[in-house]
């Protein structure tokens, strides 16, 4: 038997954790620690260790399948590509969308947004990063200048201080969380923002605000003002550094403590103690995630930290910032390679600037100058959707509405490694290569760009996503465009585009722990900390400070709909399900759903631990046992979303405006029922 180690990147969370593949006989037998890797040093998450199983998962797609009836026939590549091409010819550019991916490789996100523009025309592309940091992007632009990582996970150790804000990182991030906890063994405080008491506040957490949902402004606010109050503000930072301090000054003056301890259920000692140990820090480092961004106002509470971080210059050295967590493998990556609809790729504004410098880099004329519609918008407005690795049906919110959508449209493509819940809508379904099967690039939280190998053979006729958008652009008469051999060539050309990503090269790449961008040079050793330079990027270079008024969130809980619906995830599943609960060692472990609810809530209801309930939200209803629990706030309940047999997306629903657009899965108004059980 001929036994091979291929090292790679583990596929799932942003962290990016090295590991072996084994391969025996052309299959994928196992997965062994790459012990040399810097991220994760050898360990892995149950996530990691399991990773190769969904492979072998049922319902893997092997061939084209075309809709006939309320079924499926197969169809060759030629036959089913030459219906889509067709159809695209036929269409509008603005009646065309790209649901695009943060799952997949630089190479396939590149090339798809690269078809978009030259071939349709259009900059409706965008990824699930939408759900994730679409209020992330416009709040740190416009603070720091950057929607980035400023530190990177291994510098996290040189903290002292943290806030973890809105992420149960021990079990979504549990590479990051090691490294926490070295740094607390070594004396650094934790200081954990969450309304319910997660692994995370339990196991590293010093001061656990356990505050009400959707009030984090106000907390923050409140932290500002005590630092003010102690003088614990870093003056000098603040002179030379950045703009608006006075505003903010004299707002936080006119705040009241007692209104802030009301809005947040968060007593004014907490606030003090928290307010002062995070100012009195040598490196404090703010890490945020889904609990700050997934708001209606998550503009407000990035800008609130961005504030919050300024005003003590927590800034440009290893183990401070304002970081945001990036949550998919290739969260990053897919904002870097411009699919998103009003990014060209290296983060260039859609214009007609911008139109012009890619048109003349890639040889093609009249691209797209206007923005593109948001994920939500394609799916209420386009006629075509093409979706490439992600899976509304269950991961966007108000999915019976979705549901709808999908069903009146008049050409729904699906590019998936499965036949996922929104595959089984489509009118053709595409087999991709999956992770493991192709080679190609992602980007980690902390602008780590990494090399996935390919180890196996994909099944059947499943291709790369690159090359399947190749081969349409070749239908559709610009394949001279599209001419890649390789995955190789594609980060070539990427090189070329995208200033950051100018030094790194596949060659760069074997490395373990690949580089971290910006790097500008091959000479460039990639960088670790970004604002080392004493400058935001910003276009002044200084740091910019926002005054955020507490505004609550879009649906507040009412006497109808009493409770505060949280969505969110647990350790052994990944978003959708389609790969986690496909794989038998982590569905073993968590097979079904469940809703967390308060003793006293539980009580009141008279529902008993386990019994199942009725949840109910202006949208939607789905039954699941309770989980009667100290760990949650009265009036708020959890949800993990990754069942889609009991869609917690079937019960949430409020978007923000523009430019985010981010549906406020963090907050929902539901009511919980008995369900009558009938003799
Ligand atoms: N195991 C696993 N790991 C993952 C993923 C996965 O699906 N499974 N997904 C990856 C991705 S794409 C992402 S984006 C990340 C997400 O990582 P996290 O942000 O850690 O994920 P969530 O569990 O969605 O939400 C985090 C916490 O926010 C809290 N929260 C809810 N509302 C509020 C609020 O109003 N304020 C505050 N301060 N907190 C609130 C919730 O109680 C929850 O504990 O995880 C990544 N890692
Ligand atoms: N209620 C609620 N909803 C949420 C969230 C929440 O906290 N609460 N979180 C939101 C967040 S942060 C995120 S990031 C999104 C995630 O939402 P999605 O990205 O839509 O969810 P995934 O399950 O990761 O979908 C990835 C899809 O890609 C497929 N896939 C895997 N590998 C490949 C490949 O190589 N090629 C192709 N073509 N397909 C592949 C998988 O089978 C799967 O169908 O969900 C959001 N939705
Ligand atoms: S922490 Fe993330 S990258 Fe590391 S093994 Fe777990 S899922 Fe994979
Ligand atoms: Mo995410």
């Amino acid at each position: 038997m001929r036994v091979e180690y291929v090292p790679t990147i583990c596929p799932y969370c942003a962290t990016g954790c090295g590991i072996y593949l084994v391969v025996k006989d052309g299959r994928i037998a196992g997965v062994e620690p790459w012990k040399e890797h810097p991220v994760n040093e050898g360990k892995n998450c149950p996530k990691g260790r399991s990773a190769h199983e969904f492979l072998y998962g049922k319902e893997r797609l092997e061939k084209p399948l075309i809709r006939e009836g309320s079924g499926f026939r197969e169809a060759s590549w030629d036959e089913a590509l030459e219906l889509i091409a067709e159809r695209l010819k036929g269409a509008e550019p603005e009646e065309v969308g790209f649901l695009s991916s943060c799952k997949l490789t630089n190479e396939d996100l590149y090339v798809m947004q690269k078809f978009a523009r030259c071939v349709v025309k259009t900059n409706n592309i965008d990824t699930p990063s939408r759900f994730c940091h679409s209020t992330t992007v416009p709040a740190l632009i416009s603070t720091v200048g950057t929607g980035v990582m400023e530190t990177s996970t291994m510098s996290l150790e040189e903290a002292d201080c943290f806030i973890i804000a809105g992420s149960n990182i021990k079990e979504n991030y549990p590479l990051i969380a090691r490294r926490i906890m070295r740094a607390r063994e070594r004396g650094a405080k934790v200081i954990v923002i969450d309304p319910r008491r997660t692994i995370t506040a339990r196991d590293l957490a010093d001061i656990h605000l356990q505050i009400n949902p959707a009030t984090d402004v106000a907390l923050i606010n409140g932290m500002m003002k005590v630092i003010l109050e102690e003088g614990l503000e870093d003056r000098e930072f603040i002179e030379r550094r950045t703009v608006g301090f006075e505003e903010l000054r004299k707002y936080l003056s006119e705040l009241d403590m007692g209104e802030i301890e009301r809005i947040t259920g968060v007593s004014r000692e907490l606030i003090r103690e928290a307010a002062v140990t995070y100012a009195r820090a040598e490196r404090g480092c703010i890490l945020y995630n889904a609990g700050i961004c997934q708001h209606v106002e998550g503009i407000g509470n990035i800008r609130a930290l961005a504030d919050l971080a300024m005003l003590t210059g927590n800034f440009g050295k290893p183990g401070t910032g304002v970081n945001p967590l990036r949550g998919h493998i290739n969260g990053e990556g897919s904002g870097d390679m411009g699919v998103v609809n009003v990014f060209y790729p290296g983060f260039v504004r859609v214009g007609e600037d911008a139109a012009r410098k890619f048109g003349e880099l890639w040889g093609v004329e009249g691209l797209p100058t206007e923005p593109g519609l948001t994920y939500m918008d394609m799916i209420e407005k386009c006629r075509i959707l093409y979706i490439q690795g992600t899976n509304p049906m269950v991961s966007a919110p108000n999915t019976n509405d979705v549901r709808k959508k999908l069903e009146e449209k008049e050409l729904v493509v699906v590019q998936d490694i499965f036949m996922t819940e929104t595959a089984r809508l489509a009118d053709v379904v595409l087999p991709a290569a999956a992770w493991g099967e192709k080679t190609g690039t992602v980007t980690e939280v902390d602008r780590r760009v990494q090399l996935m190998r390919k180890a196996v053979e994909p099944p059947g006729e499943a291709k790369p996503d690159w090359k399947i958008v190749c081969e349409l652009a070749a239908k559709m008469g610009m394949g001279e465009k599209f001419n890649f051999g390789s995955a190789e060539e594609v980060f070539e050309e990427i090189r070329r585009v995208v200033p950051a990503y100018a030094g790194i090269s596949y060659k760069r790449l074997e490395k373990a722990g690949g580089i971290q961008w910006p790097c500008p040079s091959e000479d460039h050793p990639g960088t670790d900390t970004m604002f080392a330079d004493g400058k935001f990027r910003t276009p002044d270079g200084l740091g910019h400070f926002f005054v955020v008024e507490y505004k609550g969130p879009a649906e507040p809980v009412d006497e109808e709909y009493p409770f505060a619906l949280l969505t969110g995830r647990v350790m052994f599943h990944y978003h959708t399900g389609t790969m986690t609960r496909r794989t038998p060692r982590l569905d073993a472990e968590m097979p079904s759903a469940w809703v967390e609810i308060n003793v006293e809530d539980a009580k009141a209801l008279g529902i008993n631990d386990g019994e199942v309930v009725a949840v109910k939200s202006r949208r939607g209803e789905i039954r699941v046992p309770a989980r009667v629990t100290g760990n949650i706030k009265r009036g708020v309940v959890f949800i993990p979303w990754h069942f889609s047999e009991t869609p917690a997306n079937a019960l949430t629903g409020p978007i923000a405006e523009p430019p985010s657009r981010m549906p406020e899965f963090k907050y929902s108004a539901v009511k919980i029922e008995k369900v009558e059980v009938r003799g």
